[in-house]
């Protein structure tokens, strides 16, 4: 009796032994079919054991491919079926990925920073290289006033897929011009500083402000692209991107794009609009035929309404800003010295100049690019869509149909139709 016990308990160990080895062989070895299918069944419910230390993926993405039905697979796994690496889940980073197929446009990301941004910059770059770059590797630009330092540049160019490239803003970009009475100016910002309003009293504000109005697109490092997409420290992407939104820009032809819209603080502007009027007087050349203003005015032009294009996102075409139009129209602003002498932002500038001097269909409003920059958030209207590009915001959140969001303006001026799922979201 007890020899036979004791045969059982070999036989018991054996089988326990077999299986240890089956697990390890067929963690390396993904497509050795059978013993791996049922190595796989073994392991049914214990996948926190299976996946190894570094992987911070759900298990049902990948790394066990061929033990799972398709029916069972996520829809989208592309990036991990077409991925040449034996188990692409458990290195240290999901960012390689296998490269979308398709030409790549001549186009940068760019972002304006200080070397203090480092932290808040990187959150946004890693967001967006997983929901977009990592499979289309475009360059990333980086401005400054100062010179960027090596955290900063190591940082940012180990988090980043395509080239980066770091530029200093000259001087004569970030300072008064000549033609600006500095008594006036610290008139202004000592009495905004007092009424409260928002960067009110910063010098360094105002520079950026008549920097991305004018002169970002002008930069050495810039020359070298048609195409930019404007990205700040500390957004937030909460869908898919899974085509090339430049390419659709450039097959549309579309010159520049928003996601969030909304009425700029009338205290920052007081003037512009009336400098506004100047240059469509002296420019009438610049004025498109078929333009926005229905966006921007409720009175055929006569005030603005306040509604502009939040500027923290844009995709858009340097060589439209690099062109006569706007350069004219910059130049007309700037001479005005609103930038100054009020605080005029760069997303009334360029949105006004979108809304005047481009045609109505060459501005876009990216529903599918879900954002946020503090404290907006746009998550596109329709259930199925979130789902399909596992989208992770709450549409809740979504200001587009706020009463202070200007997008709804924006589907009328273009007599659009709102987005599917708007009737229940709104
Ligand atoms: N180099 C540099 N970048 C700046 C400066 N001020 C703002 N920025 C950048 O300009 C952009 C807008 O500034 P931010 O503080 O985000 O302004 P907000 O979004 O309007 O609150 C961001 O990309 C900042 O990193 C500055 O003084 N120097
Ligand atoms: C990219 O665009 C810039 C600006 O239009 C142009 O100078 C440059 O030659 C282009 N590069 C390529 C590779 O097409
Ligand atoms: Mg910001």
């Amino acid at each position: 009796m007890s020899g036979s016990g004791r045969y059982l308990r070999y036989i018991v160990i054996a089988v326990f032994a077999l299986a240890v080895i089956f697990l390890v062989s067929s963690s390396s070895t993904p497509s050795a079919s059978g013993l791996h299918q049922s190595a796989s069944e073994l392991l049914k419910g214990s996948g926190s054991i299976w996946k190894g230390s570094g992987s911070s993926t759900p298990d049902k993405s990948g790394g066990t491919s061929g033990d799972v039905k398709d029916s069972e697979l996520p829809k989208h796994t592309d990036s991990f079926k077409d991925n040449t690496s034996p188990n692409p889940v458990s290195g240290e980073t999901r960012l390689p990925a296998t490269p979308a197929p398709g030409e790549r446009m001549n186009a940068t990301f760019v972002t304006l920073a200080r070397n203090s941004d480092v932290w808040d910059i990187s959150r946004s770059i890693r967001q967006v290289e997983d929901r977009f770059n990592r499979k289309f590797n475009y360059d990333w630009v980086f401005l400054n006033d100062a010179e960027f330092d090596d955290t900063f540049k190591k940082v940012t160019s180990a988090l980043t897929s395509g080239k980066t490239h770091y530029g200093k803003i000259g001087k004569e970009q970030w300072g008064f011009p000549e033609w600006i009475d500095q008594d006036k100016a610290k008139k202004v910002r000592e009495d905004m500083h007092e009424r409260k309003i928002i960067y009110g009293d910063s010098i360094s504000y105002r520079h950026m402000c008549r920097y991305e109005s004018g002169f970002f697109f002008q930069h050495d490092l810039m020359k070298n692209y048609e195409w930019y997409w404007r990205v700040e420290p500390s957004i937030e992407l909460f869908c898919d991107i899974d085509y090339d939104p430049f390419k659709f820009m450039a097959d549309n032809k579309k010159k520049y794009s928003f996601v969030l819209s909304l009425y700029e603080y009338v205290e920052t502007i007081p003037t512009l609009w009336d400098s506004v009027k100047k240059f469509m007087k002296t420019h009438p050349e610049h004025i498109a035929e078929d333009n926005s203003m229905q966006f921007l005015s409720d009175d055929g032009g006569e005030t603005y309404n306040k509604c502009h294009f939040w500027s923290n996102f844009e995709i858009g075409n340097l060589n439209w800003l690099r062109g006569k139009a706007y350069t004219d129209f910059f130049n007309q602003l700037d001479m005005d010295g609103g930038f100054f002498y009020e605080r005029w932002g760069d997303a009334p500038v360029h949105s006004i100049a979108a809304g005047l001097m481009l045609k109505k269909d060459e501005i876009h409003f990216f529903n599918d690019i879900a954002y946020y920059h503090v404290p907006f958030t746009h998550c596109p209207t329709g259930q199925q869509y979130r789902i399909d590009k596992k989208c992770h915001c709450d549409p809740k959140d979504n200001f587009d149909w706020n009463g202070y969001s200007c997008t709804k303006r924006f589907y009328e001026t273009n007599g659009m139709q709102l987005p599917d799922g708007y009737a229940v979201e709104q």
